[in-house]
């Protein structure tokens, strides 16, 4: 077995204060520094967006949190976060990134969303991530971050698709539980995938 943590969106924006702020965030940091040391490799993702990205309420002039339907595709109305390049799209400034090896942004094109680190929501553009990934050999992907019910979410299930043993260390993420009841509702469909949820300790 050769394992790698993927460490989604530790990102201010989704962070207390930032513009899409999942509770309690801040507190999954320091479970994620003490974890990463134990993989054989670590890739750390950032939500990276342009400015009217098609994620963003205000560039349709929709209602928060409204699902619309944009190119076929449904689309949550988010506020605007993640912007390439402000500080809202930096990593928290206590996350120790010391162990990570690769650093890979997603949803940089304006027109798709893109919550899952291995394919943007048409389910078919890649960002890259499952070769660099089979390319190393690794067998089994560890998930953890922000957000339980989107990113952390739609990756673990890309992972599982892609062949990989996936679990997601669920004490090491937050979810926004958009809308209410949806992180229990994907944890659910995750454990019918055999997608396994494990705690930090058990790593240790
Ligand atoms: C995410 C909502 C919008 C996430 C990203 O990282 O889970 N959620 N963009
Ligand atoms: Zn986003």
């Amino acid at each position: 077995m050769k394992s790698c943590l993927i460490i989604t969106d530790v990102q201010n924006d989704f962070l207390p204060g930032g513009a899409l702020a999942v509770a309690d965030g801040d507190l999954i940091v320091p479970v994620i520094n003490k974890i990463s040391p134990e993989f054989d490799r670590v890739v750390a993702t950032q939500d990276w967006h342009p400015p009217g990205h098609v994620s963003f309420a205000s560039t349709h002039g929709s209602n928060l949190y409204e699902v619309i339907t944009v190119n076929g595709l449904k689309q949550v109305m988010w506020p605007d976060h993640c912007v390439a390049g402000t500080s809202g799209a930096d990593f928290h400034k206590d996350l120790d990134l010391r162990h990570a090896d690769l650093i890979i942004r997603k949803g940089a094109h304006r027109t798709i969303d893109s919550y899952s680190t291995f394919l943007e929501n048409d389910k078919k553009t890649g960002t890259g991530l499952e070769y660099y990934l089979k390319g190393l050999g690794i067998t089994d992907v560890f998930l953890c971050g922000l957000a339980t019910d989107y990113c952390v979410y739609y990756s673990a299930l890309d992972a599982k698709n892609m062949g990989f043993n996936v679990s997601v260390v669920i004490d090491a993420c937050k979810g926004v539980d958009v809308p209410r009841g949806n992180v229990a509702k994907c944890l659910e469909i995750m454990k019918e995938r055999e997608i396994r949820i494990v705690k930090s300790d058990h790593l240790l």
